[in-house]
């Protein structure tokens, strides 16, 4: 068996290495490696100091998750952070990649760490619907002080070499060779003042004023999600116990949410993000290139995804219709660029040659060097129709093709040009550059490495991307069709906007579906549903409760009222107008309306999600009931932690 943690040692330093691919996770192995290696060097004379080194392309990304469903195997993680704290000669971490929950908390058990540039640190266990179980509440706020550490604890997020530096989390960040630097700090006078191990040093306490407003501000970030409260306790307990006693506790706590539903949602969400995403068939498939992008349309769509790609660092040509439009989408794109220097996400250079990469034109000669376009346009089949017709004149036979429709069907679209399969469908969601899932729907006639394209594309813009098969709606919005349907037989039913909205807000989502369509506008829904009208089946219940508000010029937010009014309150408030409409409807229908609490109002919602889902497996438009979870909350706002409607069903 290939040992994952080896030992070499050279003019009194130890190099022990953990080599366990993809990502040095914390397999039973390399905690008995770790164990060991403590022994054989505390054993040995000639051994001063031990530098920790990863191989590959990180440094420990935690404990195996993998594992977690198993019964824990000795050595168990603590104590072998134990031995490396408490042995006599120094261990000096060397962070490169990521150092993530167990992983840097072992860094944590080291004296010192050292950090290559591009070096990220984090605690993200809290993601995964647990805590750091291996000290990291207690060791960590030792070192930065409460309010960071529990700011990094409960939040999840990684946080760069930098800031780590500047929290005092790393001792130095290292230019050039970090092994090379690391040996070399081994032997320096660095190591001559004993440094005190973490778990020996007294905890600062913080403002309590500022304490309890953190707590607060995390407790509402929750919403219903059980681990950055347990963060909170586990900090709690790291302010009133000795270090001993909150470790323990912090173990206790690590073990109860490790069997929560809520961490086996989280969990299996983790890795569906990472299943979902593989399609068997473009195994060994090579994309083609794609260094210059076209995108045709500079409205929210359009634009978002020019930003997207700019912010990726890809070259993109915005194509519109005439001078005016175009000048309105640069002005969108240069907006949001502006604003992610304004956060501090771009340096000043940066922006500068992301400015640089980015063009417009109004004549589709502009896109003849364009390896991939993706069309925005309005969602109109004659419409997008033409742009592919006019794409096929102007593009490189070999460019990649892609349209950003929610609805319509591709196939057809891909008609309009002379080689059909180079036309996939890449549907992103808004706002394009913030929002992580990407479906890519592929029609039957699509090549593999087109397909495999918008996988690339995907891998290079941070999405996770979900294939999906051609219907109307693909697999997002034909469940969110379906859910909005059950939801306006809710209304007739006897509940009001603002019951279900609620009920999906203390379910976990963060905005309820009415007020959903307030803010994306209830006019696009309408034009469909005209557009179905003649084709829908005569048997099928019909709410046009929507119909009538839209009548009524109430588009959501963008004219101030929709379900709800928007004239004196900013957030929406309850309209007696629209509970009239309601009543009415009901009552047209012969309807006796019985009120609907939270529990039927989401019995309904998740049933119908469910029941859709099978279908679109049944069709073979999801691969996997996984990539539906993924989809719905990535796109949807289905709380995290409950792992999706399928893991709901047991289906996942
Ligand atoms: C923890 O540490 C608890 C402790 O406090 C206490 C213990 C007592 N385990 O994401 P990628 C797999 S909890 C097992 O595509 P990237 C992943 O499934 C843990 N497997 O790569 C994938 O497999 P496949 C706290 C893991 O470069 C492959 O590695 N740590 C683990 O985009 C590549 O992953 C975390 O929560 C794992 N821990 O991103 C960190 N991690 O090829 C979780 C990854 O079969 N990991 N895999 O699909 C990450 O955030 C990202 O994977 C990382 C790399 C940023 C590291």
């Amino acid at each position: 068996m290939i040992q994952p943690v080896t030992i070499s040692t050279q003019n009194g330093i130890a190099a022990v290495t953990i080599d366990n691919p993809p990502v040095n996770a914390l397999s039973q192995a390399v905690r008995q490696g770790l164990a060991d290696a403590v022994q054989r060097t505390e054993a040995d004379a000639d051994v001063r100091a031990v530098v920790l080194l990863c191989a590959g392309r990180t440094f420990i990304a935690g404990a195996d998750v993998r594992e977690f469903g198993q019964t824990p195997r000795e050595p168990h993680l603590p104590d072998v952070i134990d031995m490396i704290e408490g042995a006599t000669k120094p261990w000096i971490a060397a962070l490169h990649g990521t150092a993530l929950g167990g992983g840097l908390e072992v860094a944590l058990g080291c004296r010192f760490r050292l950090a290559d540039p591009s070096a990220r640190l984090g605690l993200p266990e809290v993601n995964l619907g647990l805590i750091p179980g291996a000290g990291g509440t207690v060791r960590l706020p030792r070192l930065v002080g409460v309010p960071a550490a529990l700011e990094m604890i409960a939040g999840g997020k990684m946080v760069s070499v930098d800031k780590a530096l500047e929290m005092g989390l790393v001792d130095r960040i290292v230019d050039g060779d970090l092994t090379q630097a690391a040996l070399e700090f081994a032997k320096s006078a660095a190591l001559e003042t004993p440094v005190e191990p973490l778990m020996a040093r007294d905890v600062a306490q913080s403002d309590s004023d500022k304490w309890e407003a953190q707590k607060a501000a995390i407790a509402k970030r929750a919403r219903g999600q059980n681990s950055p409260l347990a963060a909170i306790t586990a900090l709690e307990n790291a302010l009133a116990m000795p270090a001993d006693q909150a470790l323990a506790k912090e173990r206790e706590l690590f073990f109860q949410l490790k069997d929560d539903p809520q961490s086996l949602a989280l969990r299996h969400i983790f890795f569906a993000e990472r299943s979902a995403g593989k399609m068997p068939r473009l195994k060994g498939v090579k994309p083609r290139p794609f260094d210059e992008i076209g995108v045709i349309g500079g409205g929210t769509m359009g634009a978002g995804i020019v930003a997207a790609c700019l912010l990726a660092g890809l070259r993109v040509v915005m194509l519109e219709r005439d001078d005016e439009s175009l000048s309105a989408g640069q002005e969108r794109v240069q907006n949001t660029l502006a604003q992610s220097h304004k956060r501090g996400l771009i340096d000043a250079d940066t922006l500068t040659r992301m400015q640089g990469n980015f063009s417009g034109a109004t004549d589709y000669a502009a896109l003849g060097n364009a390896d991939l376009v993706i069309e925005a346009v309005f969602e109109d089949m004659a419409v997008k129709r033409d742009v592919f017709t006019r794409l096929d004149a102007a593009t490189k036979p070999d460019a990649v093709l892609a349209t950003n429709t929610s609805y319509l069907d591709i196939a057809e679209i891909a008609e309009a040009v002379a080689d059909p399969s180079r036309v996939s469908g890449l549907h992103f969601f808004s706002p394009a550059y913030i929002m992580k899932l990407l479906e890519i729907v592929h029609p039957p006639k699509v090549a593999d490495d087109v397909l495999a394209t918008g996988f690339a594309l995907a891998k290079r813009l941070g999405k996770i991307a979900v294939p999906a098969g051609v219907c109307d709606g693909f697999i997002g919005n034909r469940i969110m069709s379906a859910y909005r349907r059950e939801c306006d037989y809710m209304l007739e039913d006897g509940a009001l906007p603002q019951d279900v909205d609620a009920a999906m807000r203390d379910f976990g989502f963060a905005m309820g579906i009415f007020a959903m369509q307030d803010m994306a506008g209830l006019d696009i829904a309408w034009a469909m549903r005209k557009r179905q009208a003649a084709t829908r089946p005569a048997d099928m219940r019909y709410v046009d409760i929507p119909d009538q508000l839209c009548e009524l010029g109430r588009f959501g937010r963008k004219t101030g009222a929709g379900w709800y009014d928007y004239s004196s309150d900013p957030k929406g408030a309850p309209d007696p107008l629209v509970e009239g409409i309601i009543t009415k409807a009901s009552a047209d229908k012969g309807i006796t309306r019985v009120p609907l609490s939270a529990d039927e109002i989401m019995g309904r919602i998740i049933g119908v999600m469910q029941s859709e889902g099978r279908k679109i497996l049944d069709e073979g438009i999801a691969q996997s009931p996984e990539a539906i979870d993924v989809v719905m909350v990535n796109g949807y706002g289905f709380p995290r932690w409950r792992g999706g409607p399928m893991f709901m069903a047991g289906d996942a």
